[in-house]
């Protein structure tokens, strides 16, 4: 049975790249799979510091974004991770699972976690124990994520096979990536060389989903570019990493590719190419955007579908979890 499981953390700031690079993907994952869970990581986003009143609106935020976006909340699983325990309670399991040397090895607990490291949650460095116990509760067997995911994928799948070894049985899925799309690493507007981020300081480094249509366009507007035009072709784009950037990011709003872009834009200038591509961006955005907030008003329906969610949640991961702990010899009523 082929199951999806993913996620997106409610720490505010929703952005383009959340949404091109795994939102929008999934709406198309719900008609080829049937069997499709998607989850506000709240347990993920205290990992560093969330106000809970903040959390609060996040995660709702997140929820409407998904439905705004064609999640069909009848069909899949929307729910948030803290309603449903056997996340953290599986979570602990892989914490005895994992080895300190694995951890030690991601990339993303030495990013967030800066110089200071001393200072960093003990929970953002388990993070990927507990992103495992999401994807495992469920036996999830694909996940879609951007690129910065995939290394955090490659030590659920180490978890899984270390348990499945350690307990002597087959007992959990080697999960498959699903890292598709032509937006699946979106930089920020201001340096084509980090990740657009709900953490970077700089607001116009990247697309909110929150933004107006002022907002969107005065961002790509002050997008930081290179003094060239565009070329023709892919090829012309190395080295040029805003550049990339922007052309990648029409071609995933227009649900085209990079050549059928610079076939169009190449030999322009960015004086021509930035509008065309905030015409764009408000063009596919601004549908969502209006149903966000029409949602984001309709609060009583938003925790509705997320608690509807976790029930359906709790069902699917309660036997699993109960097959975990006989075998790992946990005497259970
Ligand atoms: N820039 C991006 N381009 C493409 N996909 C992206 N994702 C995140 N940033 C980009 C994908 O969005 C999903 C949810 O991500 P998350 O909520 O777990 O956040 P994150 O990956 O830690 O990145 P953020 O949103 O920018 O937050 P911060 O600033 O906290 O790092 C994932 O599928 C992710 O791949």
């Amino acid at each position: 049975m082929k199951r999806i499981f993913s996620g997106v953390q409610p720490t505010g700031n929703l952005h383009l790249g959340n949404y091109l690079g795994a939102i929008r993907n999934w709406v198309h994952l719900q008609d080829e799979f049937e069997d499709c869970l998607f989850c506000v990581v709240d347990l993920h986003a205290i990992t560093v510091w969330q106000e809970p009143k903040d959390l609060v609106a996040n995660t709702r935020e997140v929820a409407a974004a998904m439905i705004a976006a064609g999640i069909d909340p009848k069909r899949n699983v929307i729910f948030n991770q803290s309603q449903v325990s056997a996340h953290a309670e599986l979570a602990w399991i892989f914490n005895c699972v994992a080895r300190l040397g694995w951890l030690d090895r991601m990339t993303q607990f030495k990013e967030k976690a800066g110089k200071d490291k001393e200072r960093a949650s003990v929970g953002l460095y388990a993070y990927p124990n507990l992103m495992a116990a999401d994807i495992l509760a469920y036996k999830a067997t694909h996940v879609p994520v951007g690129e910065d995911q995939k290394q955090h994928l490659e030590l659920v799948r180490d978890i899984a096979q270390k348990f499945n070894h350690d307990y002597g049985q087959e007992f959990f899925p080697q999960v498959e990536p699903l890292i598709f799309g032509t937006a699946t690493r979106v930089m920020s507007l201001k340096d084509g060389s980090s990740k657009m981020s709900k953490s970077d300081s700089s607001d116009n480094s990247r697309i909110n989903m929150t933004d107006d249509i002022d907002g969107i366009a005065r961002k790509i507007k002050k997008a930081k570019t290179d003094p060239e035009p565009l070329p023709s072709e892919a090829q012309g784009l190395d080295g040029r990493p805003e550049a990339a950037n922007l052309v990648g990011i029409y071609a995933a709003l227009a649900d085209t590719d990079v050549e059928a872009v610079l076939g169009e834009f190449g030999g322009q200038g960015f004086g021509a190419f930035k509008p065309a591509l905030a015409d764009l961006a408000v063009s596919k955005l601004s549908p969502v955007q209006d149903e966000m907030r029409r949602l984001m008003d309709d609060v009583a329906h938003v925790d509705n579908v997320l608690h509807a969610g976790a029930e359906r949640a709790n069902d699917l991961a309660a036997s699993i979890l109960e097959e975990v702990q006989d075998l790992v010899g946990f005497l259970r009523p």
